[in-house]
């Protein structure tokens, strides 16, 4: 899709911006938003950060986090509601809802089940993380990214891309990167924190997760479970399971891997990630999520065992569909 051209606009000539992103935020949701709000503010904007709840530790070299509010009493009479990396409107982070009369909503996405949500929509399901649509509003706006802003949004397009291994990865994603670069921080700052810090819960949850691993399908589909017991033992938090899926993946000859997490509260979250041609987020659609083709989620009510068995057949269905194409 092209770019809309009204929200670089927007961005240049509007004032009073509150700038949210998506629950559970991943590094693109957290480097996108942290970018967003540097970069109006550095604009002279009047702006605010918003989110539902702390993010996660990892994240606290990132310039700005520390102005995130967690609950919206401070926000005074905003007249945009900026929406990032946000796959559908109930996934907001943040109550908005005393806004939502008087401000209107520009929604920027990389998620091809993305409905549009806003009053302005910019939605391209091409870039490889919504940091680079951010990036490229901003630059249409005329803004010229200082080194905080770059860093963010490097944060995101480097979560997102796997560090620039997964597919949809190409040329313009280099140069997107290359010019956030440019803004003086080197990429290692970044990446050593995003994917070489873990703390030692995490590596023990990994283990736990290969451990685990079901190879099903004839070796196209891998399955591993965590439990919240796993994590209490553990003293890891939800976070440090983040992409853990992402290692069931790299099977030799798998199309699909799932994580799933036994949560309290009788909820279940499901990661999805594929390779090739199986499009997880179709899958996940049919039980309540979303996403994207390679990399999707699900929350549900349902019992693990019921949910497992749901989730092996649409797996091997997809595979029939894709065989018989
Ligand atoms: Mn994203």
């Amino acid at each position: 899709m092209m770019m809309n051209p009204d929200i670089p606009v927007l961005l240049k000539n509007e004032d009073r911006f509150v700038v949210v992103s998506h629950t559970n935020p991943d590094g693109d949701a957290i480097g996108s938003l942290l970018g967003m709000y540097l970069a109006l503010k550095e604009m002279g904007k009047i702006v605010w950060a918003l989110t539902d709840k702390e993010f996660p530790h990892l994240y606290g070299f990132l310039p700005g986090i520390a102005d995130v509010l967690t609950e919206p009493s401070s926000i005074q009479s905003p007249n945009w509601i900026v929406v990032l990396d946000v796959a559908d409107k109930p996934r907001i982070a943040g109550d908005i809802s005393g806004f939502q009369k008087n401000a209107k909503l520009i929604n920027i996405d990389h998620h091809p089940t993305n409905p549009a949500f806003g009053d302005v929509n910019f939605i391209d399901t091409s870039a490889t993380s919504t940091a680079e649509l951010v990036f490229r509003v901003l630059k249409g706006a005329g803004y010229a990214l200082s080194t905080n802003v770059g860093k963010c949004l490097y944060t995101g397009l480097v979560t997102d891309t796997g560090c620039f291994r997964f597919s949809g990865v190409n040329s313009d994603t280099m140069r997107i990167a290359a010019e956030m670069l440019d803004t003086g921080f080197e990429s290692y700052e970044i990446t050593r924190r995003m994917f070489e810090e873990f703390p030692l819960a995490r590596l023990h949850l990994e283990r736990l997760v290969l451990d685990r691993a079901e190879v099903l399908i004839g070796g196209r589909l891998v399955l591993s479970v965590l439990k919240t017991d796993d994590f209490t033992r553990l003293g890891a938090d939800m976070s440090d399971a983040e992409n853990l899926v992402n290692r069931l993946r790299e099977y030799q000859g798998v199309q699909a891997a799932i994580l799933i997490t036994d949560m309290e509260n009788g909820l279940v979250r499901v990661s999805l990630r594929s390779k090739d041609s199986v499009d997880v987020s179709a899958i996940a659609q049919t039980l309540g999520g979303g996403g994207h083709k390679y990399a999707a989620g699900i929350k549900s009510k349902l019992p693990v065992n019921e949910l497992k068995e749901r989730l092996v057949h649409a797996v091997s269905d997809a595979f029939e569909h894709a065989n018989s194409q």
